[in-house]
């Protein structure tokens, strides 16, 4: 990496937070903001830049984030900053539905591009992760004739109606919000840290996921399966080595069409511009977002042409999808991707965080709370377990997640976590971070784990 950040790259807490500013602006936002709407931590942003987000009140955090996955070359990468600025200069919108534009085609020619499979391919562009996957599932009901709809369980796919619907957990995403989109059915994942059966395959876990499917709902009804390489809101799942190319074979055999929502693992993420890649997989369709355009709201599904094109003229759309100003951003983003090779920078992040995590769950010995230690790149997980309990029974641990998430952002380092059972915690660095900041990161986190083992 050869990156000049604009922010120094250090951490800096002082003493309490929040400070002065960050309270007047959380009794601003009390006041008119809803409150269904959370926020992970208590201050509020001034700057951020590389693997640090400033508050207003002067504090700096090592971001282990990224805002859900989002700024994976940081926050204010400057080319991604100089391709907005160029554009917004020219023109904010026009709508591509009335008046197209360039940056639109040029961004679904990298995707066609970059994802896998050398078949021809086509992309529409969206703002949402949620809208990407909603549209996917429109494609394949379309271009199938078919209605239903396999996802899995642990699976989070977004907040729109048919997407709560594919989302597996009820609190907070679900809860009172029905009633959801019909045909949707649920499988089981191949979740290796939780199985019944430790020495089950990855192959044999999909076999139980379409022997559910032949037998509940007919594999000649199916339109779609869709599911997260790596599963992310759910607790960073990775399934075993042979569940996807199981499951996607599987969907070839019966005409169903195989989506890989790759909303969050996407775009180097793993340490390969998709995470379906590690295991050789080639969706037919495959839904982007976050990573996509260096923070600015971008969504796409792309895939095989028939697929895409089987849909009318003008049955896709929306007012704002494939916005100028964020293909502009898009282009420069994936452009640092690869001047910057952040494939090789994620490989190198996993091997720092395995190397140092997996030194401490060693020192803390097999009933300690650290269950399992998993991911791929820089989409990594802690899964929190009851003491004594990590080799038998494996009783989550929410209390200590939480704890451990505070202590961290006390000292300065925001963490995010998730899992079905609020029991993981997942490192998603920007992948631009210095390793010093890394280091930094990672020293708190280690001692925030002691302190809660
Ligand atoms: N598919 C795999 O991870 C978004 C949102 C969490 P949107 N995940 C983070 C929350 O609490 O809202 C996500 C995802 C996968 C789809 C989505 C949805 O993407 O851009 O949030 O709509």
């Amino acid at each position: 990496m050869d990156i000049t950040y604009r922010l120094e790259q250090k951490r800096r807490v002082l003493g309490d937070f929040p400070g002065p500013k960050s309270l007047e602006l959380a009794a601003r936002r009390a006041a008119s903001v809803a409150k269904g709407v959370a926020s992970s931590v208590p201050v509020y942003v001034a700057d951020a830049d590389g693997g640090v987000i400033h508050d207003v009140d002067g504090n700096s955090f090592i971001d282990l984030g990224s805002g859900i996955a989002v700024t994976t070359v940081g926050a204010s990468d400057a080319a991604v900053v100089g391709a907005v600025k160029e554009q917004v200069e020219h023109f904010t919108h026009t709508c591509f539905m009335v008046s197209p534009y360039e940056g639109y085609v040029a961004v679904a020619e990298k995707l066609n591009r970059l994802t896998p499979g050398e078949h021809e391919k086509r992309t529409v562009l969206f703002n949402s992760g949620a809208e990407a996957v909603e549209n996917a599932v429109k494609i394949a009901r379309v271009a199938t004739g078919r209605d239903a709809v396999v996802a899995f369980d642990h699976a989070y796919h977004g907040r729109t109606n048919l997407t709560m619907g594919l989302t597996a957990k009820a609190m907070p995403y679900k809860h009172g919000f029905g009633p959801f989109a019909g045909e949707i059915y649920r499988a089981p994942m191949s979740y290796p840290f939780r199985e019944e059966n430790p020495q089950i395959t990855g192959k044999e876990a999909a076999e139980r996921a379409i022997l559910l499917i032949q037998k509940q709902i007919g594999a000649d009804q199916v339109a779609a399966i869709i599911i997260e390489p790596i599963q992310g809101e759910g607790g960073f799942i990775v399934p075993a080595d042979g569940f996807l190319p199981r499951i996607a074979e599987f969907a070839k055999e019966n005409g169903i069409v195989f989506i890989a929502d790759e909303v969050q693992s996407g775009f180097c993420r793993t340490g390969e511009w998709f995470a379906v890649q590690h295991e050789g997989v080639v969706p037919d369709l495959i839904t982007t977002a976050k990573g996509i355009a260096g923070g600015m709201p971008l969504s796409a599904v792309t895939g095989r042409a028939e697929l895409l094109d089987a849909v009318h003229g003008g049955g896709l759309g929306g007012t704002y999808g494939g916005n100028p100003v964020a293909c502009a951003a898009a282009l420069a983003a994936i452009e640092t991707m690869d001047s910057q090779d952040l494939r090789g920078r994620a490989r190198e992040i996993e091997a720092t965080v395995k190397r140092r995590l997996g030194a401490l769950r060693d020192e803390l010995g097999a009933d300690s709370i650290v269950g399992d230690l998993r991911g791929r790149g820089a989409m990594l997980a802690i899964e929190f377990v009851k003491k004594g309990s990590a080799t038998t029974t494996k009783e989550p641990d929410a209390d200590a997640t939480k704890k451990i998430a505070e202590y961290c952002l006390k000292e300065g380092v925001i963490i995010l976590t998730c899992g079905t059972y609020g029991n993981v915690i997942r490192l998603l660095p920007p992948l631009v971070i210095s390793d010093e900041l890394l280091a930094d990161g990672l020293d708190v986190l280690e001692a925030a784990i002691r302190a809660n083992s």
